[in-house]
């Protein structure tokens, strides 16, 4: 009976969140996650779509939104990449980033089983579940060294010779979760080397294009770089982050195939795992996306409003470091500024984030990641003051 189900472990981040809502001190202060505005652009968007869209409630295909599929594809790749125009890239909207990794997972998972999945460490924390979910193995490799707080090159490369050819190599495209530190342009260009010596099957994560520099183009060198190369893989996009459509959950997977002919039989193969776990995809978030994506003013718009929300980021980094600075903690605070994306990873031991949590009323996932996005102006002297007395 269901007597005998025993409780689940709450979610490393989203517990978090749970925790903070329930402190009613005037000094709490949650940088897990940051909060979510909605864009001029998406308001824009949602008014066309609402007066222009007669077919507003009805089913979307199994694949999803045909007009959305081609501009999320032509974003990720660019629109005169070779494997775009040659109709290679079989595309299915998913129930964002989340969604498309399990679709990803399930179809290698039917069609290639047993395969070896390696995954950074450390990693946004579901790529384990969603993966070891789906059936397939996971490893992790090597990516961040804890003493310089950079990435362990050498380490990375050296364990991803030692995956078996066929294996999967999880990728963050940029921003990563939850370091903040992306391989140079010279560093991917050899991952890409080792990807194509060692026979690997990268899988990348897309899910902070722009979120890096501001510029969604260069935000997405690495996956052009092995599209360029001619190397088949799985690209994962979430538009959660830079058109702040979290709650929508739209985003897409991306398989490059080497002609249209194979591309073809893995968009069928895609189409009958969705068929069967949700049958077809929610229509609002597609339809902003679209609208976005292939209206050049909306385009440029949310461009525009994509890279304040990164100057601020980067604002909220310089404001940070200065504010430890000047409590005088010891030790050098340049990784805040020198880390990518939304969050800086600290190096805060699970006990010192606990303490923060119980002292100050600041809230972070025990990892030690604060998210920058979440930070304002008033609160960085709150948590530089925290961070300096756990020490
Ligand atoms: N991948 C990474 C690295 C993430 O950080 C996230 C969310 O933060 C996701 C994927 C998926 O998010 P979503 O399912 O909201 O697109
Ligand atoms: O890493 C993050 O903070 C985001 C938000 O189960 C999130 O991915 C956290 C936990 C989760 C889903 C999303």
């Amino acid at each position: 009976s269901f007597e005998s189900v025993v409780m689940g472990p709450p979610d490393a981040i989203l517990g978090v969140k749970t925790r903070f809502l329930k402190d009613t001190s005037e000094q709490r202060t949650n940088v897990s996650v940051g909060k979510p505005v909605v864009l001029e652009a998406v308001k824009k968007a949602e008014r066309l779509i609402l007066e222009n869209d007669a077919r507003i409630k009805e089913y979307l295909p199994i694949a999803g939104d045909p007009e959305f599929r081609q501009a999320t594809k032509e974003f990720c790749f660019g629109a005169d990449a070779k494997a775009v125009k040659e109709d290679r890239v079989a595309t299915v909207q998913a129930l964002s980033g989340t969604g498309a990794l399990r679709v990803g997972a399930e179809f290698l998972n039917t069609h290639f089983p047993g395969t070896q999945v390696y995954i950074p460490d450390p990693t946004w924390g579901n790529h384990f579940k969603i993966f070891g979910n789906a059936g397939l193995q996971t490893h992790k490799y090597r990516y961040l060294d804890v003493k310089t707080r950079g990435l362990d090159f050498e380490a990375m490369l050296a364990d991803l010779r030692k995956a078996a050819p066929g294996s999967v190599v999880v990728l963050h495209v940029c921003a990563h979760n939850p370091t903040g530190v992306d391989p140079t342009t010279e560093q991917w260009a050899k991952i890409a080397d080792t990807v194509a010596d060692c026979k690997l099957l990268p899988f990348f994560d897309s899910a902070y294009q722009g979120f890096a520099t501001g510029d969604v183009e260069k935000d997405a060198f690495a996956v052009r770089l092995f599209e360029e190369r001619g190397l088949p893989m799985l690209v994962a996009q979430s538009y959660s982050k830079n058109m702040g459509l979290y709650g929508e959950r739209i985003g897409a997977l991306n398989v490059v195939c080497p002609s249209k002919d194979a591309m073809t039989r893995v968009m069928s193969q895609l189409e009958l795992v969705v068929r069967a776990m949700y049958s077809n995809p929610p229509r609002h978030g597609a339809a902003i996306a679209a609208t976005i994506l292939t209206n050049p003013e909306l385009r440029a718009e949310w461009l525009v409003e994509l890279k304040a929300i990164v100057d601020r980021i980067l604002q909220m980094r310089k404001g940070l470091r200065e504010a430890i600075e000047a409590t005088g903690a010891p030790g050098d605070w340049s990784f805040i500024t020198n880390q990518i994306g939304m969050f800086t990873f600290t190096g805060l031991s699970a006990e010192q984030v606990a303490s923060m949590e119980k002292n100050y009323n600041i809230y972070m996932p025990s990892n030690g990641r604060i998210s920058v996005a979440g930070l304002t102006d008033d609160k960085l002297d709150h948590v530089a003051a925290a961070i300096r007395s756990v020490l």
